[in-house]
């Protein structure tokens, strides 16, 4: 056997951790924004503190109307949630966690009060520090969630190229697929002849607007989230906008769709962005989309728990669909193990294990220190089990395949 080989336990912990340690990171999805995107670009304990994650979770103990918390300063509303959910109760949820995983990382001198915590984080440069959070978290990529329809966002584009290749945009069309008869008029505002009605001016119009922003934003894939209860094909605009406008101009650019499948939005819309929660949604949606499109790429994550299952056995079936993520509510150490267990037993190493989803910069430096610890554990696991069957476990091997799960199958579906 060559001295590529490994031969113990040891060897290939020190392997694995090595690879896990060293392999650039391309996040395919997040919210994160380019310091050129101004207020867009979130960063800091106070930004942190008052992720809808912490805010949602907030709430369960706090006994004042939501509209007092609204009303308070971003600084208020941080310290309310530190004094609830770290000095009331120990931090234990995975966002909680989150902020301490960040700390550590980035060596903030550990203080339970929380002004010591901000003069840590009192701001230097802003892009060598976003450089400094990216270099941690080993992150190399930020593929964006943008949005045509926000013009706090659609601004900056209007000024031209953002100029920051860390940054990959993605071009999000919810609205146009979801919420058609109230999407028509701001449609309409920006300038193209639509109508309720998908007839054939307005088809012809919305590819014109599609066409448009892919050339203005240059997106890796254009992307969905849709409701649990999405179903495809249906009688309405929703099937009619897919078929008639999305997918064609999907096809002639040669640009993969992410479908994002499961949300229930605004289940307390008191909560504001905190206010969604998730759906378990029909397979045949997704199934139909694969068969009828199989030249379409379909980059699919899935945000219940109980379309796991179905989603890995769907996607042994469409070389169209290439998984991706432990969304939102499924990011926490025990459904991350959980389900990326079933997927390298079910798909071996063709998916892409996790995206951060990350609105604050400085949660790349967690959500991927979380991941990648599961990451070696099942890895560790996998090589040992090759090594008691005889089989040469290469050091180039498990290079590859870790390449491949943090970067590589994202490179290969998307550009292939
Ligand atoms: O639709 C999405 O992109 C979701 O990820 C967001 O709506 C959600 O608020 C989120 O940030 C979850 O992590
Ligand atoms: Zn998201």
């Amino acid at each position: 056997m060559g001295n590529n080989t490994v031969k113990s336990r040891s060897e290939i912990r020190d392997v694995v951790a090595q690879g896990i340690q060293d392999t650039k990171i391309i996040d395919v999805h997040t919210h994160l924004f380019p310091p050129s995107f101004g207020e867009l670009c979130l960063y800091g304990i106070d930004e942190l503190l008052t992720y809808h994650y912490l805010i949602s979770e907030a709430f369960l103990w706090l006994d004042i109307p939501y509209e007092s918390f609204w009303k308070m300063s971003k600084r208020e509303q941080a310290d309310l949630i530190w004094e609830t959910l770290f000095l009331q109760n120990s931090p234990v949820s995975e966002a909680a966690q989150g902020i301490l995983t960040i700390l550590d990382e980035l060596n903030v001198p550990v203080s339970k009060n929380l002004d010591d915590v901000r003069r840590a984080f009192d701001q230097r440069d802003v892009d060598e520090y976003i450089s400094r959070v990216m270099h941690v978290s080993n992150v190399e990529e930020i593929v964006m969630t943008n949005d045509p329809f926000d013009p706090a966002e659609r601004q900056y584009w209007e000024k031209g190229e953002m100029g920051d290749d860390r940054f990959r945009s993605a071009l999000r069309l919810d609205p146009l697929v979801n919420d058609w008869d109230h999407t028509v008029a701001l449609v309409r505002e920006m300038g193209y002849e639509v109508d309720e009605r998908v007839d054939r001016r307005t088809v012809k119009s919305l590819q014109q607007f599609l066409k448009d922003w892919i050339e203005k934003i240059h997106p890796l894939y254009v992307a969905l989230s849709l409701p649990h209860t999405f179903t495809f094909p249906e009688r309405g605009s929703s099937t009619r906008i897919l078929e008639e406008c999305l997918i064609p101009i999907c096809e002639q650019y040669e640009l993969p769709m992410a479908l994002m499948v499961g949300t229930k939005r605004q289940v307390n819309p008191d909560l504001k962005l905190a206010g969604d929660m998730a759906g378990r949604a029909d397979m045949a949606a997704l199934e139909n989309l694969c068969r009828q499109y199989p030249h379409q790429k379909f980059l699919v994550t899935m945000l219940s728990r109980e379309n796991q299952y179905e989603l890995i056995t769907l996607s042994r079936k469409f070389r169209n669909l290439m998984i991706f993520g432990c969304w939102w509510f499924l990011n926490t150490p025990y459904l991350v193990e959980e389900i990326t267990r079933m997927r390298f037993q079910l798909l071996g190493n063709r998916f892409i294990p996790q995206h951060s989803d990350c609105r604050v910069f400085e949660q790349l430096i967690y959500k991927w220190k979380h991941t990648k610890h599961i990451l070696e554990n099942l890895l560790m696991e996998h090589y040992e089990q090759l090594l008691k069957k005889g089989w040469p476990v290469e050091v180039s091997d498990i290079r590859n395949d870790i390449e491949k799960l943090l970067r590589g199958n994202v490179l290969h579906f998307i550009n292939s």
